[in-house]
């Protein structure tokens, strides 16, 4: 075939693979197991560009990884349940498993498309009963760990998915992760998964996680957000009432001048004077309704009322007042705090606000305790004021006051993790049932593991967006207690979906196992997972959840390691060239792609001309490119080329026509290069392998160092971080490099054609074959071995010298590498080209610049 025809390989090879299992995992334990995962999608419909991206990245590693000798273990599934499902049989009649099955068949097609070397033997869908009876399974190995538990809660609701969220799906701005509307507070009892059980060790380990980017880490260590410090009792004078506060600053307890309590604590209502009564109620109602977000806001004011009640501050006897506001959280720490106004910038401002007492107890070295101070001074500093404390370095005092707290009885050291248990019930049908049974008269009663999965009904009805439909199936719901064998009913949430992909990928290794979740010898074969690939947007949610599941599942006895994703990469969004009116705010700023014309983009409204810049794709925004059409276009290697070479993985990437165009010039080079080569005169073209380096002339040696230089350059950028756009770059040089070469019939010519074939394999695949296939090979270039650089073949000879005479270039020569100084300068004396410069000249000075130069000074 003399022109590359994307189309027609692309097939053929596809079609060849699958029928020749090359991309089934191998089960021969000599080889070491590499598991190569991208994280599986939403099945919402279409594959979109940052998908290709995410499967191509995985898809290039598993494959080189294959051709390093590694039995590769690359799979693919879906994260099936969920609400958009459930909304789609709302808004059109499709039941959600037909709506999702519909999709999951129709992205599938497409992955198989665009050629990843995926094991479909593998596949999972989350909402297949055969999956979700394991999910089920977790639920109630963790019921019984005691890491599963009901109760009641102020939660997040989303008043747009009628349902409540995790603390995880609520963004910064407190918007739900799905639906964007704002969260509100609702009182309910839900279930909860003690992920803060494992708080210390999800933070700790985090160190085991080399391969994982720093910025991740960081999330997550901040959203774990250990504070270490001390609860301190206060009194209540009149009452035998403790207020206990969490601190972290037991070093400035000298300067409290007041004790707040969240309205919700319990001695709210005790610690409240008669005439208080009224107003303390009015605020608590007025609270209830503020996010927490709203209610901790920097710079916000603060809001709060005296209780009328008083404490003590068992280190000064002082009698202090007790306030409730907002700002207090009552799910974090002790739900109450002692005010510092001098040393906090939140009690600061709220002394200010409200005229309380402002004492200074820490000052900076060389201060003044009575310098006035127009902010709280937060950093550490001495003691004053403080009784036997003073002039004690502020973090040595906090150990010495904890001390003293222990040993009087006010208070002890804690240990406080931001992190809150895992809400992980929901008011939702499309999702895994929650797995009990409650009976009037034995309360919760598991499911018998006998009796998983508990199945969806089928036959709902979906009125609109209120309460889940399973409460509303009697039939479904009214049940004999598995227990006692009385009526009960079926619990009728079901589980966050964020809990069927806590653990996909611990069912990969024995995706088909009836009897269990997985063969324990083949999980722990396995795993961990040694390349992770997929979004930023789950540096917390997603991964947080599966590394808690794992160290859940590992102190039941079923898996032998930590963590689950030994490497992780983050890719970058993809971003299109995105049009958009400078004039217009908000989102009608935007103008989708297919309005304009490129030549003279206008606002089809207001015919006011565009800008342009480059954001990430979306559907809003109306830049995206369809993979499908790249592919018609060019074919999937190109686009597969482009994507790896445009930018670095974990870097944005932009999308960019021109570029696309010249990955494709650059394979049908490479396709003519191979091409003349295989039709050379038969007996020109060289079938011999190299055998004899000793006696190649200069310019196949310089071809072979080309060749070598390649494949370190490939394997070296190949290695850890997968540099996979520097790694193209290499093929091109050594594509040019064959290009030049004059001697086609040497066996070096042949070894360059070879090695850039396989070295192009991981990136792109199809041709890489075809090209295989045309140089005579029988097998796929797929399961052949990796090049090794051979060392020698990279020692420079001949090094290129510049002469100058007087600074300026007057000739340039090949000397042998290992010339001397002396030897350098002797070459230069003879060289032709500076013979003219320096007649009747005396060289008063010689510059040797050892592989370089040498410069003559000559008058
Ligand atoms: C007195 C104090 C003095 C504080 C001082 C700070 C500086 P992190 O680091 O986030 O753990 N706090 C404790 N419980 C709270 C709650 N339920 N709602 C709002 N604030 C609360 O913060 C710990 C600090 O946050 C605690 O230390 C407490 O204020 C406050 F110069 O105690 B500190
Ligand atoms: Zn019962």
């Amino acid at each position: 075939e003399s022109r590359y025809n994307a189309a027609a390989i692309e097939k053929k090879w596809q079609k060849e693979w699958d029928e020749r299992g090359l991309d089934k995992t191998p089960e021969d334990k000599t080889k070491p197991k590499f598991y190569a995962l991208s994280m599986f999608p939403y099945p919402s419909g279409n594959l979109h560009m940052g998908h290709v991206r995410n499967y191509t990245i995985t898809d290039a590693i598993a494959r080189l990884k294959r051709m390093q000798g590694y039995r590769v273990l690359h799979p693919m599934g879906w994260d099936a349940f969920g609400l958009p499902a459930e909304n789609a049989a709302i808004d059109r009649g499709v039941p959600p498993a037909q709506w999702t099955n519909q999709n999951i068949a129709h992205m599938k097609g497409q992955l198989q498309q665009l050629g990843f070397s995926l094991d479909w033997e593998r596949e999972v869908a989350t909402c297949a009963p055969d999956y979700y009876k394991w999910t089920q399974w977790i639920f109630l190995q963790f019921l019984e760990a005691g890491l599963a538990y009901q109760k009641e809660a102020a939660v997040n609701w989303d008043p747009i998915d009628q349902t409540v969220l995790a603390n995880e799906q609520v963004d910064s701005e407190g918007r739900s992760w799905r639906s964007g509307a704002i969260v509100e507070r609702k009182l309910l009892r839900q279930w909860f998964f003690k992920i803060t059980d494992y708080a210390e060790q999800l933070l700790n380990d985090l160190d085991k996680l080399d391969g994982w980017p720093d910025r991740v880490k960081t999330m997550q260590a901040n959203w774990i957000g250990k504070s270490v410090g001390a609860t301190l009792e206060f009194p209540v004078v009149g009452m035998d009432e403790k207020i206990g506060v969490f601190t972290t600053r037991p070093d400035t307890v000298y300067g409290v001048s007041y004790v707040v309590l969240a309205p919700e604590h319990p001695l709210t209502p005790k610690v409240t004077s008669k005439s208080q009564k009224q107003a303390v109620n009015a605020f608590i109602k007025e609270i209830a309704e503020e996010s927490e977000l709203e209610r901790t806001a920097e710079g916000k004011p603060k809001r709060g009322i005296p209780t009328g009640g008083k404490a003590i501050n068992p280190f000064t006897g002082e009698e202090i007042p007790i306030w409730i506001a907002d700002y207090v959280l009552y799910e974090y720490g002790t739900g109450a705090v002692m005010g510092v106004p001098a040393h906090d910038k939140r009690d600061f401002q709220f002394a200010g606000e409200n005229n309380l007492p402002i004492k200074t107890v820490i000052i900076p070295e060389g201060g003044d305790a009575n310098d006035p101070l127009d902010a709280a001074y937060v950093e550490p500093g001495i003691m004053v004021n403080s009784g036997q404390f003073d002039g004690l370095p502020s973090s040595e005092g906090k150990e010495k006051i904890i001390a003293y707290a222990e040993k009087k009885g006010y208070g002890k050291a804690r240990i406080q993790y931001r992190l809150r248990d895992w809400l992980i019930s929901r008011q939702r049908y499309w999702g895994a049932p929650i797995p009990v049974i409650h009976c009037p008269s034995c309360g919760i009663v598991p499911v018998p593991n006998a009796d998983l999965p508990v199945p969806l009904p089928e036959n709902v009805e979906f009125s609109g967006r209120g309460p889940s439909p399973l409460a509303q199936m009697d039939d479904w719901v009214n049940v004999p207690c598995p227990s006692c064998g009385e009526p009960a009913k079926r619990e009728t949430d079901t589980m966050d979906t964020f809990i069927d992909s806590s653990w996909y990928f611990l069912r990969y290794p024995d995706a088909q196992n009836e009897q269990e979740i997985c063969e324990k010898d083949k999980v722990n074969d396995w795993m961990p997972v040694d390349q992770y690939v997929g979004g930023i947007e789950h540096a917390i949610l997603h991964l947080l959840y599966s590394r808690f599941v794992t160290k859940g599942l590992r102190d039941r006895g079923l898996l032998d390691f930590d963590e689950p994703f030994q490497r992780l990469l983050t890719q970058g969004m993809v971003q299109g060239k995105t049009y958009f009116n400078p004039n217009k705010g908000g989102k009608d700023k935007w103008i989708p792609s297919a309005s304009v014309n490129p030549n003279d983009p206008r606002d089809p409204q207001t015919n006011e001309p565009l800008e342009l810049c480059y954001a990430t794709m979306s559907k809003s925004k109306g830049n995206g490119v369809a993979p499908e059409d790249v592919i018609s276009n060019y074919g999937v290697d190109t686009a597969r080329m482009f994507i790896l070479f445009k930018a670095p993985p974990e870097k944005d990437l932009e999308w960019d026509d021109a570029d696309v165009e010249g990955q494709f010039r650059f394979l049908n080079r490479v396709w003519r290069l191979v091409a003349d080569f295989v039709g050379m005169d038969p007996n020109k073209k060289s079938k011999k392998k190299l055998k004899d380096k000793v006696s190649l002339t200069k310019e196949e040696k310089n071809l072979r160092r080309a060749i070598h230089t390649a494949i370190k350059e490939v394997s070296e950028d190949m290695e850890g971080d997968y540099q996979f756009n520097t790694a193209i770059s290499e093929l091109m040089k050594l594509s040019n490099a064959l290009s030049d070469f004059p001697r086609k019939e040497s066996p070096v010519y042949r070894e360059g054609i070879e090695t850039l074939t396989i070295l192009m394999a991981p990136f792109a695949p199809h041709i890489a074959d075809e090209l295989w296939h045309e140089l005579g090979y029988k097998t796929s270039v797929h399961s052949a071995s990796w090049v090794k650089c051979d060392p020698e073949a990279l020692v420079v000879d001949e090094i290129t010298l510049v002469i100058q005479v007087m600074g300026k270039k007057r000739d340039v020569i090949q000397v042998p590498a290992s010339a001397s100084k002396a030897e350098l300068e002797q070459y230069a004396r003879e060289s032709e080209g500076v013979q003219k410069y320096l007649e009747g000249k005396e060289i008063k000075k010689v510059i040797v610049v050892p592989g370089k130069l040498v410069n003559f000074v000559a008058m």
